[in-house]
């Protein structure tokens, strides 16, 4: 079955502009690792995984799933649970090389971030579908369909004025069974997300220039 497409059309030159001025506010974006206590409203966060859910995915199976954590108690668990990984990785099993790129990150085991951000987002997504308990169907390019879906999510919520912390932990088996989730669930990322605290610092990065990332074959 098909229906018309029914998307935004601009001219020209508004496209242009609203290209530019978007250029402007992502040049903005930033990982923080400090959050204010100050809570933004929970609307703003269930519009963006509003967003995120149109993402496009491998045969439209929308691999995907989030939970939206705002509970003290629950944020306090995951604290408690990703430090005892960030442990081990930095101090029991390290990767000499991989702790070295990551010195201008300044990141360590503690994790406070996980407490004081107002809200976490978890978000998961599976290979395969469970119906009844039985393996029911394949989902396709699983990790690149949560992967769009997730930069749309951070897309949002910094269009939306929010920050944005993203956590890859280093082992993540923890925090799907603890959320309960099904079995076929695996963990994506986690995402702090608040507003920055007052005057916080972030670690001066460059990013790479059009020059570097970008070859054109226009004509
Ligand atoms: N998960 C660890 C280590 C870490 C890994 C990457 I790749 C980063 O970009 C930053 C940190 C941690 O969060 O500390």
């Amino acid at each position: 079955m098909l229906e018309p497409y029914r998307n935004q059309k601009y001219d020209d030159k508004e496209a242009v502009n609203t290209s530019h001025d978007l250029v402007k506010i992502f040049e903005r974006r930033r990982t923080i690792r400090h959050f204010s206590s100050e809570a933004p409203s929970s609307e703003v966060i269930l519009n963006a995984i509003d967003i995120a859910r149109m993402a496009p995915s491998g045969a439209n199976r929308q691999p995907w799933s989030f939970c939206l954590i705002g509970s003290a108690e629950v944020k306090k668990e995951i604290r408690k649970l990703a430090e005892k990984e960030e442990y081990e990785f930095y101090h029991e099993r390290p990767n000499k090389e991989w702790l070295k790129s990551l010195e201008h990150l300044h990141t360590n085991e503690e994790k406070a971030f996980l407490e004081e951000a107002p809200f976490l987002i978890g978000i998961f997504y599976k290979h395969y579908n469970v119906v009844d308990g039985k393996k029911d169907s394949t989902n396709y390019y699983a990790k690149e369909s949560v992967g769009i879906a997730t930069g749309m999510l951070i897309s949002a919520l910094h269009l939306s004025g929010l920050s944005v912390l993203t956590y890859t932990p280093s082992k993540m088996q923890f925090l799907a069974p603890y959320l309960d989730r099904p079995s076929e669930e695996r963990t994506f990322m986690v995402l702090g997300v608040g507003l920055p605290k007052d005057n916080v610092l972030v670690p001066k990065i460059e990013k790479k220039t059009m020059d570097q990332i970008l070859t054109t074959y226009l004509s």
